[in-house]
């Protein structure tokens, strides 16, 4: 991918009209379990089966999901600029995905800092494949070296996340960085606006409220994703 000119960061938010849940607001997933408890290598460690079945019913909830109009109109973004504006999302459902190939925009444009539920992983030997659907259990065996050590492909608290050489030269180069529906709780993600405006670029956050880094943007709007994305895109 060129150095991108827009480099646009999401969290659990954008989905949330798409039916995803959060994890901060009321009723989110972190005020109904611990973190701790489901989304860290040593819960994965104490209880496999608990977070397997958290993981299951997520990804079940994410497969099951549409795009709403605030995925779609970055979509179309990406496709009217090819190679000009990237996706760096948190978000783990595969809602980008679903909205860029109806909008026929290029999936290199989007990384997935923290993984995703479309992806097994095996805790043993590395190995990553697409997850065939179904439920992921302790008797899921790796399809390359056979142990029963499959977790979901996300990244955990303590775990570093996917691609940061890559998300951190597109933060110092980009001449406009936007933030949408994300608490701004969580490092290093969190700390994106500031790299971005410390290296010049225009700061936007898109967010039903202000954020806990709203003070990094020079603009903010608050709405809806799905009623605000739009309107700026557009
Ligand atoms: C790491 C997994 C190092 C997948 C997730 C103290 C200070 C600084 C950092 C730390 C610290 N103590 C610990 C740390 C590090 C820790 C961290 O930041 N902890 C926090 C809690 C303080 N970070 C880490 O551990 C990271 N790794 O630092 O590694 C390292 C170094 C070397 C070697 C090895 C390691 C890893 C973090 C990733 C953890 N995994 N998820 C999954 O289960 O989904 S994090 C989880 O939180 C999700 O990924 C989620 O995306 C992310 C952030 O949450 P948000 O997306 O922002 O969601 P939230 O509910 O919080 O907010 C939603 C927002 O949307 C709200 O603002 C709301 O108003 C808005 N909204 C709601 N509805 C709408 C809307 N907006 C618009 N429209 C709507 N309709």
């Amino acid at each position: 991918m060129t150095i991108p000119r827009i480099v646009i960061l999401t969290g659990a938010g954008i989905s949330a009209e798409s039916g995803m849940g959060t994890f901060r607001d009321a009723g989110g997933l972190w005020t109904q379990v611990r973190l701790e408890d489901v989304a860290t290598p040593e819960a994965f460690a104490r209880d496999p089966v608990m977070v397997l079945d958290f993981y299951d019913m997520r990804r079940q909830r994410a497969e099951a999901a549409e795009p709403n109009a605030a995925h779609y109109a970055l979509a179309r973004l990406q496709a009217a600029r090819p190679g000009e504006v990237l996706i760096i999302t948190q978000n783990v459902d595969g809602l980008h995905e679903k909205a860029a190939q109806a909008e026929g925009a290029d999936p290199a444009g989007l990384i997935h800092m923290h993984g995703e539920f479309a992806n097994g992983l095996c805790a043993g030997c590395g190995h990553r494949w697409k997850w065939p659907g179904g439920r992921m259990t302790v008797e899921s065996a790796c399809p390359a070296c056979g142990a029963r050590r499959v977790r979901p492909d996300v990244v955990w608290f303590g775990e570093m996340p996917y691609r940061m050489d890559e998300c951190f030269a597109a933060l110092a180069a980009c001449e406009t960085f936007v933030s949408i529906g994300t608490s701004g709780a969580v490092y290093p993600a969190a700390g994106f606006v500031a790299e971005a405006r410390g290296a010049g670029a225009r700061t936007l956050e898109l967010n039903l409220e202000p954020s806990e880094g709203a003070h990094y943007f020079h603009e903010a709007r608050n709405g809806l994703a799905s009623q605000i994305v739009p309107a700026w895109v557009d």
